[in-house]
């Protein structure tokens, strides 16, 4: 954990969110400025900062796991995508991972 990360804060309930799944090391919740009509963020409780500091192939596992179960809940069976920003050329401005669950409309390619 991190005291000054919003993430962790969301994690540890100190900041509400809207909180659509969760388990004992990883958590899912809607995205405040959302880009599709679906659009959650699957966090590890855990603070890793981004996609190169991940060491833990079970965390990713469950990760993986946990988006799947969403999307399935969500409806999503016409598709779905699944994004992380890396840095600052990667477009991440919260530096604690997370995946972007994008759904329920058609995603346009390539990414801006
Ligand atoms: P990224 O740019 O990839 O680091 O994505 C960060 C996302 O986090 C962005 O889509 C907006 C979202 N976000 C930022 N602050 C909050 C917050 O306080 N609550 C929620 N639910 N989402 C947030």
């Amino acid at each position: 954990m991190s005291s000054e990360c919003l993430f962790c804060k969301i994690a540890g309930r100190s900041i509400p969110a809207d909180v659509v799944a969760e388990t004992d090391n990883a958590l899912a919740f809607r995205d405040i400025n959302p880009q599709a009509p679906t659009h959650v963020l699957v966090i590890p409780r855990q603070h890793v900062e981004s996609l190169e500091e991940v060491d833990d192939p079970q965390m990713m596992g469950e990760l993986v796991t946990l988006s799947r179960m969403i999307a399935s809940r969500e409806g999503l069976e016409n598709g779905w995508r699944w994004v992380t920003n890396v840095g600052s050329d990667g477009g991440q401005s919260v530096f604690h991972l997370h995946f972007h669950l994008l759904g329920g409309r058609r995603m346009t390619w390539p990414p801006g």
